[in-house]
This record gives structure tokens, sequence and C-alpha cells, in this order.
């Protein structure tokens, strides 16, 4: 049998010397963080890549979860935020290390995103904002939560982390909302090894945010705010430039991988595999897969094993939800939203990444399709 271990994702790099390269000239100019060279270039690059409709209103950060928490900050929000428990950890702490009320709705089962027939019925005279996930790259539904939102004056902060590069009928979407946050952790489909970036409507947002990540230091003399420091360093923003120049091939060799799993795994029953949306340019940042224990024959417990056995590492994305956390105590409770707890139940994440060769998605496929009833 293989003995390398297949893990839910890889890192995707560029070769070492083109890196070495991009940062050759940090050594000359000992500029190493504090908004340099490479954080400027980085931020051009991407305001292009991503079709931001005012390029300006974008800022680097040092890590997805701080886009998330110092954009909340920025809007300096009080009250509670309605937001999904299927989702990571850091889109919930976000709304709870800013002081505020986490409210869940309950996902969509097909898209996994905020099912939005849910969500006027959540909203009270503490709303100030929603939340919502576009989780695997599922874009949420965008016209129905800004209707809403106008409506009751609420605030929308999309969690973008999945969703990098991706486009809703030809839009980029770190338009949508009043701002969307992007992660560029090394498991993600682009990364800066560790990074994070803030896309927002409103240009006082920019000032309100570059405040918080750097201390609020406007000049040697002058602090003006009370800000902490979430900044991306040059390394990072090189590592930005590097990949940047790859990811479309990137994106399309995880393509082919999302093509394979579904030539091999589609019309199985009690196999539900991640949705197509039709008007999405996607990015096949994840391959989740529910399974249906009646109808498939073997449970997702089962599933884990048979693949671990063969040392593939699926991951349970995202079990616990977030309103099961040990963490707040038995506040919330997730009969509240059965659907995310079904399909948090069922889940499993396959590994995707633009490198896993087609031969070792054949062979997770033949673990899968050996279990079927
Ligand atoms: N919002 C959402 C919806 C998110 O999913 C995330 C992050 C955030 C916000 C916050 O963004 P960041 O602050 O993280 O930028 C991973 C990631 O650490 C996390 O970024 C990601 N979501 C989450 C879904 O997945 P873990 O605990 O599952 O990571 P870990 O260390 O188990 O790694 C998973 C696999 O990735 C490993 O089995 C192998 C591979 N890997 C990992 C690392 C660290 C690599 O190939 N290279 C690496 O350097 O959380």
């Amino acid at each position: 049998m293989r003995e390398q271990q297949i893990l839910v994702t890889r890192t995707s790099m560029p070769a070492m010397e083109e890196y070495m390269k991009e940062i050759a000239p940090l050594w000359d100019s000992h500029w190493l963080t504090n908004m340099g060279v490479k954080h400027g270039e980085f931020k051009s690059m991407l305001a292009e890549y991503l079709k931001l409709s005012s390029p300006e209103n974008l800022d680097l950060l040092v890590n997805g979860h701080m886009s998330l928490e110092l954009t909340l900050q920025a809007m300096d929000l009080q009250g509670e935020v309605i937001t999904t428990p299927f989702t990571f950890a850091s889109t919930t702490h976000a709304i709870v290390r800013n002081g505020l009320e986490p409210v869940f709705c309950d996902i969509d089962p097909v898209t996994f995103t905020m099912d939005c027939s849910r969500l006027e019925g959540l909203i009270t005279d503490r709303t100030c904002a929603i939340l919502p996930v576009h989780v695997f790259g599922n874009i949420c539904n965008i016209s129905e939560i800004g209707r809403i939102a106008r409506k009751y004056e609420l605030k929308v902060v999309y969690d973008a982390a999945h969703a990098f590069g991706e486009e809703a009928n030809g839009t980029g979407v770190g338009n949508f909302g009043d701002a969307s946050i992007f992660s560029f952790h090394a498991t993600k489909v682009f990364n800066t090894i560790e990074g994070g970036a803030s896309c927002f409507q409103d240009p006082e947002m920019g000032a309100r945010l570059y405040d918080l990540k750097n201390f609020g230091i406007h000049g040697p003399d002058e602090v003006s705010a009370v800000g902490a420091n979430a900044k991306m360093n040059e390394f990072c923003a090189a590592m930005g430039i590097c990949n940047l120049r790859h990811i479309d091939e990137e994106i399309e060799k995880r393509k082919a991988v999302d093509e394979r799993y579904r030539l091999r795994l589609e019309g199985i029953n009690g196999l539900q595999l991640k949705c197509i949306q039709a008007e999405v340019k996607q990015n096949y940042a994840y391959f989740p897969v529910l399974f249906d224990e009646g109808e498939f024959g073997a449970s997702r417990a089962e599933v884990f094993a048979a693949l671990e056995r063969r040392h593939v590492f699926a991951r349970k994305y995202f079990h616990p939800l977030t309103n099961r956390f040990s963490a707040f105590h038995g506040k919330y409770k997730d009969d509240e939203t059965p659907v995310a707890r079904h399909v948090s139940q069922r889940i499993l994440c396959l590994p995707i990444y633009a490198d896993l060769d087609l031969e070792t998605v054949d062979e997770i496929c033949d673990v899968v399709v050996n279990l079927s009833a």
C-alpha cells in the first residue's frame, strides 16, 4: 500500500527559485514589514484579480480571522449579528470577540449557506448585522440578503474565506455586501502562508481598518486611535505575488480533480456531492460529500475509517457546529438549526488540491464505491 499520507489539502507553492527572487530585495532594503514595497505591489495585483469595483477599498491583513474581526470592529456595531453555525470557529469567534451576540440562522440543505427564508424571523430590534458564509465556495443568496438588509438597515459582512477568486454572474465576490473578507491561509486555494484581506464599500471603513491593524499610528508623533497589530508582512506579500501568478492554473488542476470525483461518485444512492451553482465561477476549494447512511449503506464514520486505513485523511468540515462549541457552555442550541445539524453529522470533505493525481482520486473513489449498498 502507498506509504504517503493523503491529507484533505496540500499547500500550493511556487518554485523555490521564484520565491527567492521575489524576496531577494528584502535583504537589500532590510524592510520586512509595515506596509513595504511587496505589500503595495501585492495589494494592487490582488484588487485587479478580485475584480473589485473600487480597487482602493481593499486592505491586507495578517490572516483571515483578523480581517473578519477587525472589519466588524471597524463598523462599530452593537447588539446581535445573524450568522450560521456551519462554519469554521473564526466566524462565530469574530462576533463574540467583538462583544456582539451571535444569533444562529439555519442553512440551506443544498448550498449549506444561510437559509434566507428564516432570516427575517430572527431579526429583532437588537440586530445590527448579518454575517453569512460562502461556505466551501458556495455563494450565498446575495440578492435576498441584500434586500432584507436594506429593509431593516442592517450591515452585511460576508465571510468569503473559501471563495477566493470566485465570481457570481461575472461580479467578483469581494464586491458584495458592506464588506467581505478572504483568508489566504496555507490550506486555502490561494495562500500567502498566513494572510487575509478585507474588501469594503465605504471608503471611511478603510481608514478605520488601517488604524485597527496598525495601532492607530498616523506618523511618528500621532496616534489617534486604539488599534492592534494585524499587518501583513513582506514575506507573506511576496508569497502572494508569486502564487497569484499561478492561481488560474492551480484552479484548473483542482477542477480536474473535482470532475473526476463527480464522474466516479455522481448518481450513487445516498451521496450528495457539492452543489454546482450555474452562475458561479468556481474555485474548487473543497469537495464535500454528504453520506446518508440509510440510503448509501455506510455511515460517515465508516467511510472516514475505511479511507484512513488507506492513509487518506478526509475531514469533517464542519463538525461540531459552532453553536455546539464547549467554549459557549451550552448557551446556544443546535436544535434551532436542524438542517445544519443534519449536514454536520453526515459531511466529509474529500481531499482536493492542485497536485492531487487522478489515480489517487480513483483510489479514494474506489473505497467509497466499495462501501455503497
Ligand atoms: N472563515 C472561515 C469560513 C474559515 O474556514 C477560516 C479558516 C477563517 C474564516 C479564518 O481564516 P484564517 O484566519 O485561518 O486565515 C484549517 C485552516 O487553518 C483554516 O484557515 C481554515 N479556515 C479551516 C477550514 O481549515 P484546520 O485546523 O483544519 O487546519 P489543519 O492544520 O488541520 O490543516 C488541514 C490540512 O491542510 C492538513 O491536514 C494538511 C494541510 N496543510 C496544513 C498546513 C497548516 C498544508 O498542506 N500545509 C500547511 O501549512 O484549519
